[in-house]
């Protein structure tokens, strides 16, 4: 199972050609509102230094990276969440991924329609963010007049419920996005199960050629889409004269971080070094279960080493017989760079 990023924004900003640029599967694009309806999913292997240096000393016959999947999902306008333009179907899309990359236009085109009028992105940012606020208000409504005939059976649970989606519709109703509200750690997981579209963590991502907005800030990226994607087009030797930086990779972590999500690598005793995506906090027999679900169910212990303590040692075997290798159980909670064997 990979985790997913919603590509989201207005019609025409450049969505889709952020898709083709980090995919490279030909889709859809074109100059005129609404180019996308059904979504568009492809995977994207995360870029990973650690990997090449555990492959370099390994020596497999085969390299695996980690995956991260992009869905391109149509636009919305204002009033999508009342079924304008496209309506809220695509709204159950976000519901399904696990971030959000909102595209932005800053790129001024004239040939390139902007269904909101002048470019201007903040204006734009707002829509979006009203959109997913009415949804999610919605949503809300919604479960606080079911919790209300739970609540009539004197249920405390259902009580306690129904307290807790009325401080969030509250907060919602006045403009915070569910991610901003100050919740402790219970409520914040009692309330996950419903995929509040404003609970997502996002990264926007602002599609300008204009040298005036800096290339990346807190939770923003300024890239320019369409020389990214025509750049993608090209093979390594012919992009190598040009002097120009691609900013999909840093894009793609990005993402990778905004999830919250670490990797861990296994060496299939030397034939496959191959990286995987774990939550972070998550305990060793989780991590098994990423790889195969036996390594899950019958989970014993594992032999972990650090990525870096494994090319100081030079090799697996080395690593063991020199004690580098730690034995662990149910309960390690798996780091970011661990390379594991799990023994079942
Ligand atoms: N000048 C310029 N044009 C761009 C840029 N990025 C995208 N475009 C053009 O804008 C148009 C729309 O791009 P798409 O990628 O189809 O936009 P989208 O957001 O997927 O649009 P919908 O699917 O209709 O919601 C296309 O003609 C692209 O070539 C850019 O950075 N500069
Ligand atoms: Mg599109």
């Amino acid at each position: 199972m990979s985790f997913s990023v919603g590509i989201v924004g207005l019609p025409n900003v450049g969505k889709s050609t952020l898709f083709k640029a980090l995919t490279k599967i030909p889709v859809d694009i074109a100059a005129y509102p609404f180019t996308t309806i059904h979504p568009n999913v492809g995977v994207v292997s995360v870029p990973d230094e650690r990997l090449a240096r555990i492959s370099e000393i390994i020596k497999p016959q085969k390299v695996t990276p980690t995956v991260i999947e992009f869905i391109d999902i149509a636009g919305l306008v204002k009033g999508a969440h009342k079924g304008e333009g496209l309506g809220n179907q695509f709204l159950a899309h976000i519901r399904n991924c696990d971030a959000i990359s909102e595209v932005v236009r800053a790129f001024e085109d004239p040939k390139v329609e902007h269904v909101a009028g002048p470019i201007d992105p903040e204006r734009d940012i707002e829509i979006v963010k009203v959109e997913l606020l009415m949804k999610d208000l919605e949503t809300l409504e919604g479960l606080l007049s079911k919790a209300g005939k739970e609540v009539k059976s004197k249920d405390k649970k259902a009580l306690k419920k129904e307290e807790l989606f009325k401080k969030v519709r509250d907060w919602v109703s006045q403009g915070k996005l569910i991610s901003e509200i100050n919740l402790n750690d219970e409520e914040r997981l009692e309330i996950k199960e419903y995929q509040f579209l404003t609970q997502k963590p996002i990264l926007y991502l602002l599609n300008t050629d204009d040298k005036k907005y800096p290339t990346s800030g807190v939770g923003y990226l300024g890239m320019n889409l369409k020389d990214e994607v025509e750049l993608s087009e090209l093979s390594q030797n012919e992009t190598k004269d040009l002097g120009f930086e691609s900013q999909l990779d840093q894009l793609i972590l990005a993402c990778y971080n905004i999830l919250d999500l670490i990797t861990f690598y296994t060496v299939a005793g030397g034939k496959e070094t191959r990286a995987w995506t774990l939550k972070r906090g998550l305990r060793a027999p989780e991590a098994g279960g990423v790889v195969h679900s036996d390594f899950k169910e019958k989970f014993i212990r594992a032999e972990v080493i650090s990525w870096q303590k494994l090319l100081e040692t030079g090799n697996w075997k080395e690593a063991r017989e020199s004690g580098s290798l730690k034995i662990v159980g149910r309960d390690y909670i798996v780091q970011d760079g661990d390379v594991i064997e799990f023994k079942i």
